[in-house]
C-alpha cells in the first residue's frame, strides 16, 4: 500500500554529452519531471510510493513505465494515453540547469481530474504535487486541485514545491496558485531563485513567514549549496548547513531534497534531522548527470553520514 503518493509530469531526459546542445552528437537518455523525481527519490529511500500521472502509448512512454517499475514505484494509476505524446527535455549541463522542453500538448498535460485516484489516496499518508503540475495545463490544475481536496477530506498529508516555471506561468498567475493552494499544504517548498520570482528582494525568514501566512504548516526554503531553512506554524524555525560534495550537475536536487524531507517528517523525526537529512540527499543527488542518476538510497546516506570528519 502506497504511504507516499506523487501527482504531476514526468518527462524523458535527453542531456548532451560532450558540449552544449547546440554541439552535442551524443545524448544520455535519464528520466526527469520534477514529481517523478520526487516519487523515485522517495522509493530510493525505502517508502512505499506509488505515481499517478499519464504518459503516451509510445516508445518514451513505455521506458518511463518500465523505469517505475523497476524503482519499485506502483504505476498501477498511471494513464496510457493513445496518440499523446510522452514529453521530453534536453539538459545541457554545460550551462547549469539548462533546459529545452518539449512538453506542449504532452501526455501529462492532459492529465485531469477523472485521473485522480480517490481510492489509492484515501490510504495514503502523504500526496505531493507541485507548481510545475499546476501550470503545464487548465486540466493537471483541475487534478492537482481535485486531488489536494481529497487528500485533506481524508486527513492525509500535502506536500507542495512551488517550483516556478517562467515559461509555464507569470509570477502573478504562480501567486495566485500558490495563495489558493497553500492554505491546504502541511509541508511548502521553494527554492531561493522561487522566492525571488514569487516575493522579489525579501530576507530568508521574510519568504519563510510569508508562506506561513499563506496558510502552508511547514515553509521550508531551499538554499541549495547553502542547505536550508525551515518554519513551522508553531513557532519553530530551523537553520541546515549543506553538505560538500563533488557535484556534476544539479538537476532533479531540490526535487530529492523534497522527498527526502517529506519522507523523514512523516516519520516524525525532529526537525533537524529532517533537514539534515535532506540536505545530505539534495547533495549526493547533484554527483551524477541527470535528475535521477545519482538519487540515494537511505544505505548510501548513512555510509556518507559515517565518513569520519565530514560534517559542514
Ligand atoms: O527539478 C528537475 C526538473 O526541473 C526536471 O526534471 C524537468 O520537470 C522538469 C522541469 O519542468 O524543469
Amino acid at each position: 500500500m502506497a504511504v507516499v503518493v506523487a501527482l504531476g509530469e514526468a518527462l524523458v531526459e535527453l542531456a548532451a554529452v560532450g558540449g552544449p546542445l547546440e554541439e552535442a552528437r551524443e545524448f544520455r537518455r535519464g528520466f526527469g519531471g520534477d514529481t517523478s523525481n520526487f516519487a523515485v527519490a522517495a522509493a530510493r529511500l525505502g517508502a512505499p510510493v506509488a505515481y499517478v500521472t499519464r504518459v503516451g502509448d509510445d516508445a518514451f512512454g513505455r521506458a518511463l513505465l518500465r523505469m517505475w517499475a523497476e524503482e519499485g514505484v506502483d504505476v498501477s494509476h498511471v494513464r496510457v494515453g493513445a496518440g499523446e505524446p510522452t514529453g521530453i527535455y534536453f539538459l545541457s549541463p554545460d550551462g547549469a540547469g539548462q533546459f529545452t522542453y518539449y512538453r506542449t500538448g504532452s501526455a501529462a498535460s492532459r492529465l485531469g481530474p477523472e485521473d485522480v485516484p480517490r481510492v489509492l489516496l484515501r490510504s495514503a499518508r502523504l500526496l505531493h504535487t507541485s507548481g510545475i503540475t499546476q501550470a503545464i495545463s487548465p486540466s493537471a490544475r483541475e487534478a492537482a486541485r481535485t486531488a489536494v481536496e481529497a487528500a485533506k477530506e481524508f486527513g492525509v498529508r500535502v506536500s507542495y514545491d512551488v517550483n516556478a516555471r517562467p515559461k509555464l506561468a507569470s509570477a502573478a498567475e504562480l501567486r495566485a496558485l500558490v495563495g489558493e493552494t497553500l492554505p491546504l499544504v502541511d509541508l511548502a517548498f521553494l527554492s531561493a531563485e522561487d522566492a525571488r520570482f514569487l516575493f522579489g528582494e525579501a530576507g530568508e525568514d521574510a519568504v519563510l513567514d510569508r508562506l506561513l501566512e499563506l496558510g502552508a504548516r511547514v515553509a521550508v526554503l531551499k538554499l541549495g549549496e547553502r542547505g536550508c531553512r525551515v518554519a513551522t506554524r508553531d513557532g519553530e524555525r530551523v537553520a541546515a548547513p549543506g553538505w560538500p560534495v563533488d557535484s556534476v550537475d544539479p538537476t532533479g536536487a531540490g526535487d530529492a531534497f523534497d522527498a527526502a524531507f517529506a519522507v523523514e517528517w512523516l516519520a516524525g523525526r525532529p526537525l533537524s534531522e529532517v533537514a539534515k537529512f535532506a540536505n545530505v540527499v539534495g547533495a549526493l543527488s547533484t554527483t551524477g548527470l541527470g535528475a535521477t542518476a545519482a538519487l540515494p538510497t537511505r544505505a548510501q546516506v548513512e555510509r556518507f553520514l559515517a565518513r569520519p570528519g565530514e560534517a559542514p
